[in-house]
């Protein structure tokens, strides 16, 4: 595993990897067969989510998907978030990067970026909320799940139907989860060193080898984690 702490010694701290996309974009899917296909090489991952991950974040995530925070505002969500993801760093992801295992997070600050700043919350805000919740900790690889608005909202309704209706996020109108789309990939273009986008209309088997690819080219060196020495500071 890459060593994240700029130390000549090949002490291993675990790969943050982050998912991200819109609605029903396949993310927990592919989530899931990441981790299957790092555990057949010996290597643990936590897997974890946002908004939510530790105990006090999963309070907030309630309060935000049910739309309880809505009227009081895009910034107020947007500094909700930022205080799950600031616990969330503290509880759950960074003692699971510091004893070696890899992250694998459902979102993170990028889907505040994306949803918040779609809702009008300026950069600058947004920047400042995110220097507190991550104290600068970016993910290692952030993969992108593309999908148009309709076809991952169809996946969700799906899902709703038998699961309470759909959350406070996911009422939006198609255009709104359209701009949603084109943020996220402007991200992407405007940092290919920390993002991989996967066409995620594919079937699952497909989005899966394309993101396994990625992994094993940007944080595994063949069949074996790299090492502190092999790669220096990784990005
Ligand atoms: N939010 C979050 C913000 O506004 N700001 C923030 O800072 C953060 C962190 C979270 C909401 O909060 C918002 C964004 C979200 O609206 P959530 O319930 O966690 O809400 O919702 P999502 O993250 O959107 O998760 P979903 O479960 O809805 O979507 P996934 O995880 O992308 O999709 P997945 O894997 O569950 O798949 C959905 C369905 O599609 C099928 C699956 O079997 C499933 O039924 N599927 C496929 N079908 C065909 N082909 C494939 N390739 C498929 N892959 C999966």
């Amino acid at each position: 595993m890459a060593d994240r702490t700029g130390d000549e010694s090949p002490v291993a701290q675990g790969c943050f990897v982050t998912f991200e996309g819109g609605e029903g974009a396949g993310k927990t899917t592919q989530i899931a067969r990441l981790k299957a296909r790092l555990a057949a090489l010996g290597i643990e991952a936590e897997v974890t989510r946002e908004p939510g991950g530790s105990p006090a974040a999963e309070v907030i995530r309630k309060l935000l998907l049910e739309g309880k925070v809505r009227e009081l505002g895009p910034r107020m969500e947007a500094s909700m978030f930022a205080a799950a993801r600031a616990d969330h760093m503290d509880v759950t992801i960074r003692p699971a990067l510091e004893r070696g295992a890899w992250v694998l997070c459902d979102r993170f600050a990028d889907s505040t970026r994306v949803y918040q700043g779609e809702a009008g919350v300026d950069t600058g805000f947004l920047d400042r909320l995110e220097k507190i919740a991550t104290a600068g900790r970016r993910p290692d690889l952030t993969v992108l799940v593309d999908v148009p608005a309709e076809v991952g909202l169809a996946r969700v309704a799906t899902r709703s139907e038998g699961a309470g209706g759909p959350d406070r996020f996911e009422t939006d109108a198609i255009a709104t989860q359209e701009r949603r789309r084109r943020l996220f990939l402007e991200l992407a273009a405007a940092q290919p060193e920390r993002f991989v986008v996967v066409d995620g209309t594919a079937d699952a088997e497909t989005v899966e080898a394309g993101i396994w690819k990625a992994v094993r080219a940007r944080l595994l060196a063949g069949d074996g984690p790299v090492l502190a020495a092999d790669t220096g500071e990784a990005s």
